[in-house]
């Protein structure tokens, strides 16, 4: 049994049948497509490149399908995610607007049965949760919000019919990768956006355009080269990394590596060189380009100042990618409320009032973040061996082995959640790696008689310490971010995601499999 059908819970369901098992998939949504069937709002689009932000999987589905931009919008991967249950004929074994409340152990029969909403329960060998890492929109905690008259819109539910702006005013609360997204589309369309800015974002410019078709062409004509070289990178994705440190080099010739990766577009300024998330005089020399680069985007330089990020070191966020974020500011139409310095009073029936008065609004738009990595798993009453309970076991924080298992619950999976690369990743790497080792360990239990498998304790111990260990050596913990949980009020802080790169994680996988499943505990 899966629980959701975003691009890990279909992946999970093919491999599943390849390997001769059967299995259903339970999924809160109506349709397939996870994150891109929820985030429809004006703007949704990926921040990696649509060739390498897709299914290697089979050769005859990558060689097909047309992309038409160099970052697709939601519709696109939307139609890209339909597409591909179609393809392999998916949907007859996935059961929408199901929502899983609860999932049991039971140990004498060594199998996992789960709750609906609706009470109905299914009984499986396996529980795989493929249930999302930014999926579970948070609480926006903003005074007064139930007092607002007008209509409130979250970009993670996102109404199905789409939005009319036009002619309204629109307060937008939000600066994060949806906010930068979502604030250019509104404005075009919008009679007046006010932005009520907490922490500025550092974004660097998308350079989004048509796909071009000699670079598909020379992708395709090698796309398992492509997808090995993503296989073997950091990342998740060939972005040209550099293995010097900043200091290596001088003002000038720094200056020269920024400038032309900025210029290509994307996130590839991340990787210009090796230390540039580890040490912080290296990361200033980044930071600093991209603060410069903002001052350059905006007209005013008093507004421009307000949208420069101080309090983190860029890359510690999620590095934005938008089109035309800052130059939305230059607009007549577009005000920045920067509410570090008005501070936020509360919102009212007619709009938001901060310490320099009150905005009239006619309707608010909420980018304002997920409870990620364990929000979707927490809301599962889930209970493994001895009436362990597993929002329980992870109060103080995740604990997983590889973030695949955790000790307690045998034969239960989770696909690119806490412990793994995941979300530092190019996240599609991340998931097929982890449904293929998933798949391969199911595949090993069968063929060797075995009815479960769990991680011990003291592996788990181990790999916890080691994320742990990762994640101080690096300048993430620095930044109060959803990383760390630190944007959700009495989360516990701990970074969640393995920061040790993807390619090492992957080796780490693979040799515990070849080496009898080390440190899990199968029977
Ligand atoms: P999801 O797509 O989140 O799917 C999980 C599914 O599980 C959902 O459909 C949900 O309804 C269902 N579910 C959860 N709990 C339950 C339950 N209890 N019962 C039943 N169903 C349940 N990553 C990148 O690498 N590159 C990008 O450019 C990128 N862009 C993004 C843009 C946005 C707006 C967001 C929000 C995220 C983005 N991400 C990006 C991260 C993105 O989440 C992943 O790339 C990927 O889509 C995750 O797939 P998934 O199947 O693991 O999870
Ligand atoms: O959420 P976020 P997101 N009052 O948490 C602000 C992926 N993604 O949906 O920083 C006022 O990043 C909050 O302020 P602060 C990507 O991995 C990718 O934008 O907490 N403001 C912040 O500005 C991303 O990282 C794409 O001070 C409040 C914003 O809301 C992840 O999803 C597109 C507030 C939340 O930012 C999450 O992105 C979209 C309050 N009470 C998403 N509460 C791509 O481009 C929160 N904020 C690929």
């Amino acid at each position: 049994m899966v629980v959701g059908a975003g691009f890990s819970g279909l992946y999970m369901l093919y491999e599943l049948r390849r390997r001769g098992l059967t299995a259903r998939v339970l999924e809160a949504g109506s349709d397939v497509g996870g994150t891109w069937y929820w985030n429809r709002y004006p703007g949704a689009r990926c921040d990696v490149e649509s060739l390498d932000y897709s299914y290697s999987f089979d050769e005859d589905l990558q060689q097909e399908w047309k992309w038409t931009e160099r970052y697709p919008a939601q519709p696109e991967i939307q139609r890209y995610l339909a597409h591909v249950a179609d393809r392999f004929d998916l949907r007859k074994d996935i059961t929408f607007d199901t929502r899983v409340v609860a999932a049991q152990y039971d140990t004498p029969s060594a199998t996992w049965t789960v709750r609906t909403e609706a009470g109905d329960r299914l009984t499986a060998r396996y529980c795989i949760l493929a249930t999302g890492c930014l999926s579970v929109p948070k609480a926006p905690e903003i005074p007064g919000l139930d007092d607002f008259r007008g209509p409130v819109y979250h970009t993670a539910t996102w109404p199905e019919s789409g939005v009319d702006f036009s002619g309204r005013r629109v307060g937008v609360f939000g600066t994060g990768s949806s906010g930068v997204q979502a604030i250019p589309m509104i404005a075009q369309e919008a009679g007046h956006v006010t932005v009520f800015q907490r922490t500025p974002a550092f974004s660097v410019p998308a350079f989004n355009g048509p796909l071009d078709p000699e670079w598909e062409r020379e992708i395709k004509t090698n796309y398992a080269e492509r997808r090995r070289q993503n296989r073997a990178s950091e990342a998740g994705i060939v972005r040209g990394d550099n293995p010097q440190s900043a200091h290596d080099v001088d003002e000038e010739q720094r200056q020269r590596e920024y400038e032309s990766r900025y210029t290509k577009g994307g996130f590839g300024i991340l990787g210009a060189y090796a230390d540039l998330m580890a040490d912080q005089r290296a990361n200033d020399t980044v930071s600093d380009f991209v603060r410069q680069k903002i001052r350059e985007r905006v007209t005013d330089p008093e507004v421009a100042e307000r949208l420069l990020p101080w309090e983190y070191p860029l890359g510690t966020k999620r590095i934005c990618v938008d089109t035309d974020y800052y130059e939305t500011f230059n607009r007549d139409n577009v005000t920045l409320v920067d509410l570090r310095r008005d501070a936020l009073e509360t919102v009212t029936a007619n709009g938001v009032r901060t310490a320099r008065g009150e905005v009239e609004l006619d309707c608010l738009v909420l980018a304002t973040g997920f409870d990620a990595m364990t929000g979707a798993v927490n809301r599962i009453d889930i209970r493994g061996r001895d009436g362990a309970v597993l929002a329980e076991k992870w109060g103080a924080g995740p604990r997983t082995y590889l973030g695949l298992g955790t000790a307690g619950f045998p034969n239960l999976f989770l696909l690119a959640g806490p412990g793994s690369p995941s979300v530092l990743t190019n996240m599609v790497t991340a998931i097929e790696q982890h449904v293929e080792w998933t798949g391969r360990c199911i595949e090993h239990l069968r063929t060797h008689g075995y009815r479960t498998i769990e991680p011990t304790v003291e592996a788990e111990d181990g790999w916890v310490d080691h994320v742990n260990e990762v994640a101080s050596m690096t300048l993430f913990p620095k930044a109060a971010s959803w990383y760390l949980g630190a944007n959700v009020p009495g989360k516990p802080r701990i970074f969640m995601p393995y920061a040790g790169g993807f390619a090492t994680y992957e080796k780490q996988c693979d040799e515990v499999a070849e080496q009898d499943y080390r440190g899990f505990a199968l029977k």
